[in-house]
């Protein structure tokens, strides 16, 4: 039954859009190299505690000649205990450094409404609301539930919500932000890859919560041009 339970769990999940490992901006880049950093470092981690798991398995067995052989006592160990101290200390320092650095970077670019944006970004604006998003574009375009995107130019989204909180979060792209009443968030970055990405509320908002979901579609500058002329 668990088994069954399991597959139709990856079914269902095979047909979701929502990729964190599959990064198609600046931001999310980022993102996914600190991923692969932190698992890299738990992998290391892992097969070292297995390799003196089976060390010590294999020399402390029971054999005949060792059944009623008890160990000597030990108080302490000095090296052992400075190596075991120093060891996850390293780690934590090669984790910390640079996902500090990346935090920086991202959140620099959540800037608070005072802060000035650099001008050659293109301007969206993004009103959440139970259940869906509305987004308006600099000259006045809006659309409903579908985001267009010029690759490799700067986005920066105002975010504001009309109601409760909601979060913005494109998982291919950029995100998660709160999306919050009365406060407006930033977010910007640059969209690397043309294509059709998922994007989705990440906060629960109430009973629609699950279908507040919208399609990205980043294309080339020049499409971008053309359908923001068009009506
Ligand atoms: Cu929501």
């Amino acid at each position: 039954m668990k088994k069954v339970f399991l597959l139709l769990t990856l079914v269902l999940l095979s047909g979701c859009n929502l990729r964190v490992l599959d990064p198609a901006s600046d931001s999310a880049e980022k993102i996914t190299d600190l991923i692969y950093l932190s698992f890299a470092i738990m992998m290391l981690v892992l097969a070292v505690v297995f390799v003196l798991f089976v060390f010590f398995i294999r020399k402390y067995k029971e054999r005949s000649e060792t059944s009623v052989y008890i160990p000597k006592e030990k108080k302490e160990n000095k090296w052992l205990e400075v190596t075991w101290t120093v060891i996850p200390f390293l780690l934590l320092a090669i984790l910390a450094v640079p996902t500090v650095k990346a935090t920086y970077d991202i959140t620099s670019k959540m800037s608070g409404p005072g802060q000035s944006v650099s001008k050659e970004a293109r301007i969206i604006d993004v009103e959440a609301k139970q259940f869906r998003w509305e987004f308006t574009y600099e000259n006045g375009k809006t659309t409903l539930n579908e985001l267009v995107l010029p690759k490799d130019q700067k986005v920066t989204f105002h975010l504001t919500s009309t109601d409760v909180i909601h979060s913005f979060w494109i998982p291919s792209l950029a995100g998660k932000v709160d999306v919050r009443p009365n406060k407006e968030n930033r977010l910007s970055f640059v969209p690397r890859v043309t294509g059709d990405f998922q994007g989705k509320c990440a906060e629960f908002c109430g009973t629609g919560h699950a279908n507040m979901r919208f399609e990205t579609k980043v294309v080339t500058q020049e499409e971008f041009e053309n359908w923001l002329a068009t009506e």
